[in-house]
């Protein structure tokens, strides 16, 4: 068994050192386009149109023109797959996507049991390994290339395994700062990822301890339960707690996040969490005002002190309940899916703005907030997911999404 360390996210940054400077953009490669975000929200959700469609002429304009990677050459135009919102697929669309989760679901573990007790199916195998290494994966400097590996090889075990052929889609977080309830994501229907958890009243906020920084308050949420409907009303969590934000203040832990422990998928849908930190404006600032990779890892998953969490806190935290306020389990709940879908779209569009400066700008180390110290991450850093699939790769193969094991664009 692997040694762990349960911490919450409050006690890993509590040695935290840094003060972030944000640096002026230099903007000359944005002719035309926004070089900060408007306040309004559907104006800022043009811009975020704006800069996706010039992200998207780049990216297509450079396929097959990147080398760094060994697979060099290999992504053409023809090949070249498409990565969608799910608002625009089909109700059929939807389903097959949806059917093809649940299949992995029910498809046997390959995590061998001493290394996972938990690890029940195909599914699991992700979230065993996305709590085993939770601590080298985020506020490192591997951070958004592991989790667009991940999320990649989590398609491909669909593709594979589960015969889906469709896209893989993002949820555009600002679309559902107005009602998640009504999101297409979160509605509870049958081409939903399920709704909302069962009402508990009077439930207390959560607070996210931040070490020596002040503890940032969260709101419950309008569920708190287990989801009643959709296509994961009977779906179980089989792993964790491992650092599981309570209403109340309480963190949940189990002695060994990895052992079996299945339980329902509880949510509480927390729009104020959306409207508060992933808004439309909030996600065009952060692709047009972070002019390195360092601050723009930074401001999307919470500089720290700053009161933020960023849009992948707020992504996350907006889903509620559990696993959704368990960092090392979130992916055990289905729409982490879409969630990180749509982190990798942001990284690719402020990447493909600046495609010389940014393809292959990497920086941070192996270890959460460098606590405790490791060494920079590099484009020869491998990293690995596992019993999940794929293998061990290195970080030059996954800078680029048109290249390496990728062959994909956003739409
Ligand atoms: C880029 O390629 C995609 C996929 O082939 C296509 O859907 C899209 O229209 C293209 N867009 C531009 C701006 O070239
Ligand atoms: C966790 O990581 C360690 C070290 O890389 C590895 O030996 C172990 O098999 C991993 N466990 C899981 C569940 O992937
Ligand atoms: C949703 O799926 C359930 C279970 O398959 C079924 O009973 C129900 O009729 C479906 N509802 C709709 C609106 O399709
Ligand atoms: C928090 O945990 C303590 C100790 O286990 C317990 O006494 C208390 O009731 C819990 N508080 C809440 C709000 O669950
Ligand atoms: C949108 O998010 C930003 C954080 O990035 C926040 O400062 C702002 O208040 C939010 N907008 C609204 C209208 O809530
Ligand atoms: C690691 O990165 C930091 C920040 O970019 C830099 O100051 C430092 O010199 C690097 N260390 C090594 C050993 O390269
Ligand atoms: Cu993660």
């Amino acid at each position: 068994m692997v040694a762990f360390k349960v911490l919450t996210l409050g006690l890993i940054v509590s040695q935290a050192y840094a003060t972030f400077t944000l640096q002026k953009p230099s903007n000359a490669h944005l002719q035309g386009l926004p070089t900060s975000a408007s306040p309004s929200w559907p104006a800022a959700s043009h811009q975020l149109d704006l800069l996706h469609e010039a992200a998207l002429r780049v990216a297509n304009h450079t396929i097959g023109q990147d080398s760094v990677s060994h697979n060099r050459g290999t992504c053409t135009a023809k090949n070249l797959r498409v990565r969608r919102d799910w608002r625009a697929f089909s109700a059929p669309d939807k389903k097959a996507f949806i059917k093809s989760v649940r299949c992995l679901q029910q498809l046997p573990a390959r995590t061998p049991k001493h290394v996972a007790p938990g690890a029940r199916t195909r599914y699991d195998d992700f979230l065993a390994t996305h709590i085993n290494q939770t601590q080298q994966i985020h506020y490192t400097g591997t951070f958004l290339a592991w989790h667009r590996y991940f999320i990649f090889e989590f398609e491909q075990a669909l593709r594979s395994e589960c015969h889906y052929t469709g896209d893989y889609p993002y949820w555009v977080w600002g679309a559902d700062a107005g009602g998640m309830e009504k999101s297409e994501v979160f509605d509870g229907s049958n081409t939903s990822m399920s709704g909302n958890g069962a009402y508990i009243p009077n439930q207390k906020h959560v607070k996210l301890l931040l070490g020596k920084y002040a503890p940032i308050d969260l709101p419950p949420g309008t569920g708190g339960g287990c989801v009643t409907s959709g296509p994961f009303k009977d779906y179980k969590v089989n792993m964790g707690p491992a650092a599981l934000s309570l209403p109340g203040g309480n963190v949940s832990t189990s002695k060994n996040p990895l052992a079996y422990n299945p339980r329902c998928l509880k949510r509480s849908l927390t729009t104020e969490l959306l409207q508060r930190y992933a808004n439309y404006t909030s996600t065009v600032r952060l692709i047009t005002e972070n002019d390195n990779v360092w601050n723009f890892e930074m401001a999307m998953q919470g500089i720290p002190g700053s009161g933020s969490i960023g849009v992948h806190g707020g992504g996350h935290y907006s889903m509620g309940g559990d696993p959704g306020r368990d960092v090392y389990t979130s992916p055990g709940d289905p729409a982490f899916w879409h969630h990180h879908g749509m982190i990798d779209r942001v990284w690719w569009i402020w990447q493909n703005l600046d495609r010389k400066h940014r393809l292959h700008d990497i920086s941070g180390t192996g270890t959460f907030m460098n606590n405790p110290p490791s060494p920079n991450t590099t484009l020869d850093t491998v990293i690995d997911i596992g019993h999940a699939n794929g293998g061990p790769i290195a970080m030059r193969e996954l800078m680029s999404t048109t290249d390496g094991p990728f062959c994909y664009v956003y739409i």
